[in-house]
């Protein structure tokens, strides 16, 4: 089993926190997006979405989408038990891990392909529109805002124990933060407090 994979990605990095909390360690392969490493013929075969990660089993079945790949550890290793352990939790972890992906992820990543970081990285990599990069950027604003208010009555992203959509809101704040250029209002306290609680676990190195 290899893990295709770029450190500095947040996708990747959702993996390898999940990994992480279960104690499981998988070799992992570099794909420089940089280089067009995700585009070539042999690595489309991998995954036609041109993306990263991809798990490649050793029968050479290859799972992309971040979350199937940790529901496919979950499987293999069922504890500690990341996705729910009734059918309402199991509902609401992905409930919010969703929301993430979809109100939290979406707008990070238009604020990234928009913004000054990857203009200066890769310079005419994608045309950018000032006006989308304003609107991600409210976006994300609002986004934080809402989560504040919501964690005032719960400890964590999924409910009142961590979960995968912990590992999603941490991975992709950190890379709006450190990446993008668009932090956290360290305003939001309860945001603030659920970060440094997630941040201290030791899979937060990964
Ligand atoms: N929904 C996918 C998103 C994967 C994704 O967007 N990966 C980024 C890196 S974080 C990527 O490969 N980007 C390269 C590209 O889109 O060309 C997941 O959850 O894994």
């Amino acid at each position: 089993m290899r893990l295709h994979e770029l450190t500095p990605a947040p996708n990747p990095r959702r993996v390898r926190v999940f990994l992480a909390e279960k104690g499981v360690a998988i070799p992992s392969v570099q794909v420089d997006l940089f280089a067009g490493a995700n585009r070539t013929p042999e690595f489309l075969k991998k995954n036609p979405s041109g993306k990263i990660p991809v798990l490649e089993l050793d029968d050479g079945t290859c799972i992309a989408e971040s979350i199937a790949i940790c529901r496919y550890i979950e499987a293999l290793h069922p504890e500690p038990n990341l996705f729910g352990r009734d059918p309402v939790e199991a509902a609401q972890i992905e409930m919010r891990n969703r929301q993430l992906e979809f109100e939290l992820m979406g707008p990070v990543g238009i604020a990234w392909v928009n913004g000054p970081v990857l203009a200066q990285m890769a310079p005419g990599m994608f045309r950018q529109i000032p006006e989308a990069l304003a609107g991600a950027e409210a976006s994300i604003a609002r986004f934080y805002q809402r989560i504040d208010n919501e964690l005032a009555s719960r400890e964590f992203m999924g409910g009142d124990r961590f979960s995968v959509a912990d590992i999603t809101a941490l991975c992709v704040t950190d890379f709006a933060t450190d990446r993008v250029g668009v932090p956290r209002d360290p305003g939001l306290a309860n945001l603030a407090r659920w970060h440094a609680a997630v941040s201290a676990r030791p899979s937060a190195k990964a």
